[in-house]
């Protein structure tokens, strides 16, 4: 504890100096556009919260001033920072009372895209965690940009209006859809120049949806995934995205005109998953053509490096449990699964084993993990945070376990991890 305590602390008494940032927590009515209202938990007034900055290695202090009546929490999701102070109330981080507020303070790492977050069970309640306006994107800059770019670009992509799609409240759909908090069509289109090297940092900040994006016209370069650069940027017409992922992506302005930037099923789209990318001088409708069919791989940006044998193999099963409304990990689910262990210092290895019918987004907390394995193909150089197991398959990742103390893994699927999809890595002593 002491070590970490040096690290952040998540203070009961707001000294008087104001804090680097403010968080007010509060439930708002935000026009989303297209005469549409939605009433929600939002971060200091706005959809999405306001977008962060913070120097790699600086530490910053942070108010979180909770107006509302609930206890919440504001996990700081690809951060390297101690559990006291990371957001998860499983790993000992506070929670923010109702009508209290609360001073943290940690130091930012690594950089690259990274986002915070309400993080709260919801259970059947679609206007809790990360089904309500509690979302935001937090860059962490480096002291030399490497990217060569003109412009930068957020994309927020969140859906409103949840509802269960049958009486056995098993599957959660939506009846709209923002970017940046808007309809599409009803916020101010990207204005963009020909020529201009535009960097997308796309968010999907969804509860429970995977999104693919298309921009007709024009290629994403991808270069980095969840903030972390690949090792072999490559363009690609479509981009595939689960629950807590982000995508850095280079487009280059070749094609003048309006288009839409948007999802690729027409029925989310035209329930509002697009923003205008508007060239200068450019008029007309906004264009939307289908892209050609395209599968997203991973191992398509990473390299063939063979990593080092890992000093530990951490076997992580996934199963449905019962009639399928509980999941579970090593036959457990949370929360009574086990912790499992890793040694610190080392190379460990996790592997994850989907037995289950359906891809799983699953994320693990303040640690970074390279894919070693991608159902059956090897591959190196692909770090991330979130990794999407397919149905039926198995995936390999690689940890070396440098931040001790006790560190949150689940489904980023809010309905999978509020039903058992969750467990505790802790480190061996
Ligand atoms: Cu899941």
């Amino acid at each position: 504890m002491l070590s970490s305590a040096a690290l952040g602390r998540a203070d009961e008494v707001i000294p008087s100096a104001p804090a680097d940032i403010t968080l007010r927590l509060a439930e708002i009515t935000a026009d989303i556009g297209a005469g549409k209202t939605v009433k929600t938990t939002a971060y200091n007034g706005q959809i999405p919260g306001p977008l962060l900055r913070m120097a790699e290695g600086k530490k910053v202090t942070v108010d979180v001033v909770n107006e509302t009546r609930e206890p919440e929490m504001v996990h700081w999701h690809g951060l390297h920072i101690p559990p006291e102070v990371d957001g998860a109330m499983e790993e000992g981080t506070p929670m923010v009372q109702g009508r209290d507020t609360r001073r943290f303070e940690f130091t930012p790492q690594p950089t690259g895209t990274r986002w915070y977050h309400a993080h709260a069970m919801a259970g059947h309640n679609l206007n809790k965690g990360s089904y309500t306006g509690q979302f935001g994107m937090l860059i962490v800059e480096p002291r030399e940009n490497p990217a060569r770019y003109d412009l930068e670009v957020p994309i927020v992509l969140h859906e409103w209006d949840g509802f269960f799609d049958s009486d056995m409240r098993m599957d959660v759909d939506y009846r709209t859809f923002t970017i940046n908090g808007k309809i599409l069509g009803s916020g101010e289109p990207v204005h963009v120049k020909r020529a201009q090297r535009v960097l997308f940092r796309i968010l999907n900040a969804s509860a429970t949806v995977n999104h693919r994006l298309a921009l007709p016209g024009h290629k994403f370069e991808v270069v980095a995934l969840d903030g972390n650069p690949v090792t072999t940027p490559v363009k690609v017409p479509v981009l595939e995205m689960a629950p807590g992922e982000r995508i850095d992506a280079i487009v280059e302005m070749i094609a003048p005109g309006v288009w839409i930037l948007g999802e690729e099923d027409d029925k989310q789209r035209k329930a509002g998953a697009g923003i205008v990318i508007e060239y200068a001088g450019a008029v007309g409708k906004p264009q939307w053509t289908k892209p050609a069919k395209f599968t997203w791989d991973y191992t398509s940006f990473g390299g063939n490096a063979v990593p080092a044998s890992p000093v530990a193999i951490v076997p992580l099963v996934f199963e449905p449990a019962f009639d399928g409304n509980l999941w579970t990990i090593n036959g457990k689910s949370y929360p009574k699964t086990d912790p499992f262990y890793v040694v610190e210092n080392a190379r460990n290895r996790l592997v994850f084993d989907n037995r289950t019918e359906m891809s799983h987004p699953v994320h693990l907390h303040r640690h970074t993990f390279e894919i070693t394995k991608y159902a059956g193909k090897s591959t190196s150089g692909i770090f991330k945070d979130v990794v999407v197991v397919p149905a039926k398959s198995k995936v390999e990742v690689d940890l070396i376990a440098n931040a001790p103390g006790p560190s949150l893994f689940h489904c980023h699927q809010q309905f999978h991890m509020d039903f058992g999809f969750m467990a505790l890595m802790q480190y061996k002593s």
